[in-house]
């Protein structure tokens, strides 16, 4: 099979032109659709989709789902509102500046969960190795399985894609490959509706003129140190050789050479643990002194420990997050003697992460996160004598990156991530 229809799902024998079966003009080729079996499956503009499927007279309009009248970011700029230039992440005073036609909408998580599940139930028909990276995106895995040799890993995807158009009432884009890295590219390549097929051999001239921040792990600290050394471009990486990268980037020179030439990893892990919990405010003003910046640290804890409390989980890394006023995030951590999932150990580890970075600075957000994730039942071993605050053992080095580094921003005020790929 190098021709696959889209909409009634027959192979397409015919070199170009639509499906001679059915019409449509939605045929997706390639020499290896019959060959590649990793893929990436993205929401398009996700909660904006739902919103728009709930409300269709909003269907035309520029949405922005997001905090109207705060100072946070947009969830999501539905793909009318990009048009004028507004964008996921961006702050919502700049998205209404570039569309101030726009409809906002603030977010409604209990909605996109349940969606998400749905999703995640169509996708799991296709295949149980499946990797979700948040709510809107998961990594399949359609080397196997009871369908792969009835069907095609191609014909599963557009399958999946179909009935989540027809059943649930939003789009999503493809990407299919041989490795995560380029099924995660491909699946960006043609949104909203994609369905992008890249395999190996085509990769690296494909890669060539891309900025090297496309690859995954390059934030804008990795991304500025490329750039002293004239790296600029996915190409200028192509050019050095791998042991060069190595000796000045230790592992990441490797994984940046291997993704620079297309090669990446396979292996989908549908059980992927939760790696951190998190949540974060930003301030309706910029704050610097000390007890302003507190009082935020102990609800954003109330909603950590809660978090922890529910998915029966304990933390023993404390994580504080800064954003400054110019919008650069920093991040302390600090290793607690024991785990924990109480409010008030993970409030006083903050605090006193947070007294070092009071020096006059001003900052527009605080979060608050647990990383180190162990059973709940590590939590919190009796302490026979005082509760006493814990021993906090301070890592000293903490992660400084600018913003469109290997951290987004503000995604959602309450986050249970897992690293990245
Ligand atoms: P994305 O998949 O990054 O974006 P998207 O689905 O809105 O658009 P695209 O078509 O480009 O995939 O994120 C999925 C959802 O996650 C998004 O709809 C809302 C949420 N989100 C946030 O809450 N904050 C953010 O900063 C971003 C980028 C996303
Ligand atoms: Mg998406």
């Amino acid at each position: 099979m190098t021709g696959l229809c889209r909409d009634c799902l027959c192979e397409v024998l015919t070199p170009s032109g639509c499906c001679p079966g059915c019409g449509s003009a939605r045929v997706v080729r390639h020499p290896g659709l019959a060959l590649l079996d990793i893929a990436h499956i993205d929401c398009d503009a996700f909660y904006a989709s739902v919103e728009k499927r709930d409300n269709p007279s909003l269907r035309d309009r520029p949405l922005i789902v997001g905090h109207p009248g705060g100072r946070g970011v947009a969830t999501t700029a539905c793909y009318i509102a990009r048009r004028f230039g507004a964008r996921s992440a961006m702050p919502m005073f700049k998205c209404l500046e570039l569309c101030p036609e726009a409809v906002v909408i603030p977010p409604d998580m209990a909605k996109y969960k349940a969606v998400s599940a749905q999703v995640r139930a169509i996708m799991l028909e296709a295949t149980h190795r499946l990797e979700p990276l948040s709510l809107d995106e998961a990594y399949l895995d359609l080397s196997e399985g009871e369908h792969r040799f009835a069907r095609p890993p191609a014909v599963s995807l557009a399958t999946i894609a179909r009935r989540v158009e027809r059943e649930i009432g939003i789009t999503v884009s493809i990407g299919l490959s041989s490795n995560r890295f380029l099924a995660k590219l491909a699946s960006d390549m043609n949104k909203p509706q994609g369905f992008t097929v890249i395999d190996e051999a085509e990769a690296p001239a494909l890669l060539a003129p891309m900025p090297v921040k496309r690859l995954h792990g390059v934030g804008a600290a990795t991304e500025r140190r490329l750039a002293e050394l004239g790296l600029h471009t996915i190409g200028d990486l192509q050019g050095r050789p791998e042991a060069d990268l190595l000796a000045r980037f230790g592992k990441i020179g490797r994984a940046l050479h291997a993704h620079a030439w297309g090669r990446g990893g396979r292996t989908i892990s549908p059980d992927r643990e939760t790696k951190s919990i998190s949540a974060e405010t930003t301030f309706e003003r910029d704050l610097s002194r000390l007890p302003d910046l507190a009082r935020a640290l102990g609800p954003l804890s109330e909603r950590v420990a809660r978090a922890l409390t529910r998915n029966a989980l304990a933390g023993a890394t404390v994580v504080l997050k800064l954003k400054t006023h110019d919008f650069r995030i920093l991040t302390r951590h600090a290793r607690l003697g024991d785990p924990t999932a109480r409010a008030e150990v993970i409030a006083g580890a903050a605090r006193r992460l947070l007294e070092r970075e009071t020096d006059g600075r001003r900052f527009r957000l605080i979060g608050v996160g647990m990383a180190d994730l162990r059973p709940g039942s590590e939590a919190d071993p009796p302490d026979l004598f005082a509760r006493s605050p814990p021993t906090a053992r301070d890592a000293p080095a903490g992660k400084e990156t600018g913003d469109g580094g290997s951290e987004s921003p503000q995604r959602t005020a309450s986050t249970a991530s897992t690293s990245g790929m």
